[in-house]
């Protein structure tokens, strides 16, 4: 199958393509010539998910999926989640929303959070969702250069290492995005084999 995966984010495209199988080739949006911006106006991944999807399934008239992702830190109730890109504002820097994480969980011994990857494929018209979640917990002081967003302060359960200090096979060990997409492709073959 040949699928466009809607994002304008080459840090998830570089780790989706890390996973995929040959079987299962992958046309990005700047491949297909689409730049405008996606819009995600939930508070759901779930909901950004699926919308992000179908926006690039109209405009293009393609089996397409598309990804919506966040970090769920449990003493602030959830948040940033679906507005993790966002939280410091709209145009945040990653730097901007770390520095704005640590200070809302300043004194604060609760560390434990989760990142959660939530997939909506259209395949021939129809929508499937599958996810992924990577429990961890969130470091005082920023560590490593690797990877993006909150990477940083991350550490996956299992791990002594933020998500930035591992390579990327290191992190498709753990991550909420790789487990969500092992789903993905487990989908994907069995939708092509129907
Ligand atoms: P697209 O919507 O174009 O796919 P985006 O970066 O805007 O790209 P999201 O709306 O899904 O993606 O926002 C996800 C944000 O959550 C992302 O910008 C990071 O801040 C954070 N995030 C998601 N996965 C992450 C990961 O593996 N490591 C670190 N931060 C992550
Ligand atoms: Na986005």
């Amino acid at each position: 199958p040949v699928l466009i995966f809607a994002t304008h984010n080459p840090h998830k495209l570089q780790e989706v393509q890390s996973l995929l199988p040959a079987s299962i080739r992958l046309l990005s949006l700047q491949d297909v010539g689409y730049k405008q911006a996606i819009p995600e106006p939930y508070d759901s991944l779930e909901e950004n998910s699926r919308i992000k999807a179908i926006t690039i399934y109209e405009a293009l008239q393609h089996d397409c999926f598309a990804e919506d992702s966040g970090l769920e830190v449990e003493a602030l109730n959830g948040a940033p989640g679906a507005r993790s890109s966002r939280f410091a504002g709209e145009h945040a820097t990653d730097a901007e929303n770390i520095t704005l994480l640590l200070s809302r969980m300043e004194g604060t011994s609760r560390r434990k959070a989760r990142f959660r990857t939530v997939i909506t494929l259209i395949w021939k018209g129809k929508l499937h969702q599958v996810a992924g979640t990577c429990e961890g917990t969130i470091v005082t002081t920023p560590r490593g250069k690797n990877g993006f967003g909150y990477d940083p302060v991350f550490i996956p359960e299992g791990s002594q290492k933020t998500f930035a200090e591992m390579s990327l096979e290191e992190k498709n060990q753990y991550s909420h995005r790789a487990k969500a997409i092992r789903a993905f492709c487990d989908l994907v073959h069995q939708l092509a084999a129907e």
